[in-house]
């Protein structure tokens, strides 16, 4: 990916997140394909950095979404470089409050512009619902302008569609970086 030659640090600060049983254990077992780091287990909670290809370095925090942990969503989505959203493409039923809950997240100030990756997971159960589908249920087009978002159709149980999600992820954080880069230097250097 030539991240690191690009001046991307090595360390990017990951956030998934997602409701219950969306797939986000899963995903995060299935992008554990290098080097497996750490894992800080505690009751409904897990903390671990995965090392993907090119050295990039993801912190990835799988915070369950049962009602109670909810209120952790915050204090684990701080300052995150990127923001993962997996949901479940089957459960219809749900989505409505999988939009509720991911607006919340994504209008956190601490979040604000940060790129997000939506995983449309169990695309191979039938009547998974398409990228649009999920696109439209989300209400990805009322996120704030500043927020990059890509949907990523994917089946996590056999890993399909991850990595090509993650690579679209550190691309929308790199050219963040850029242009964020790109605007400070403007300010200090007006015409
Ligand atoms: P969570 O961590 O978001 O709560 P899990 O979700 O990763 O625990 O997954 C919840 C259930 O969905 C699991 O099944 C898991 O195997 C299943 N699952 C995850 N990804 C896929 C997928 O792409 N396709 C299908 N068909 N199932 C998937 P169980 O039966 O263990 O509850
Ligand atoms: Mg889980």
């Amino acid at each position: 990916m030539g991240l690191g030659a690009s001046g991307l640090t090595s360390s990017l600060h990951i956030v998934m997140l997602g409701l219950d049983s969306a797939g986000k254990t899963t995903v995060l077992y299935r992008l554990k394909l290098n080097e497996f780091v750490n894992t800080v287990p505690t009751i409904g909670f897990n903390a671990e950095k995965v090392r993907l290809h090119g050295g990039v370095a993801f912190h990835v925090w799988d915070v369950g979404g049962q009602e109670k942990l909810r209120p952790l969503w915050r204090s684990y989505s701080r300052a995150a470089d990127g923001l993962v959203y997996v949901v479940d493409s089957v459960d219809a039923e749900r989505l409505e409050e999988a939009r509720t809950e991911l607006h919340k997240v994504t209008r956190l100030p601490e979040n604000r512009g940060a790129p997000l990756l939506v995983i449309a997971n169990k695309q191979d159960l039938p009547r998974s619902l398409q990228v649009e589908a999920i696109e439209r249920g989300l209400g990805l087009g009322e996120l704030a302008p500043a927020t990059r978002y890509h949907v990523q159709p994917a089946c996590a149980i056999i890993g399909e569609g991850l990595r090509e999600g993650m690579d679209k992820l550190t691309h929308m954080i790199h050219d963040r970086r850029k242009s964020l880069a790109g605007s400070k230097r403007q300010r200090h250097n007006p015409k």
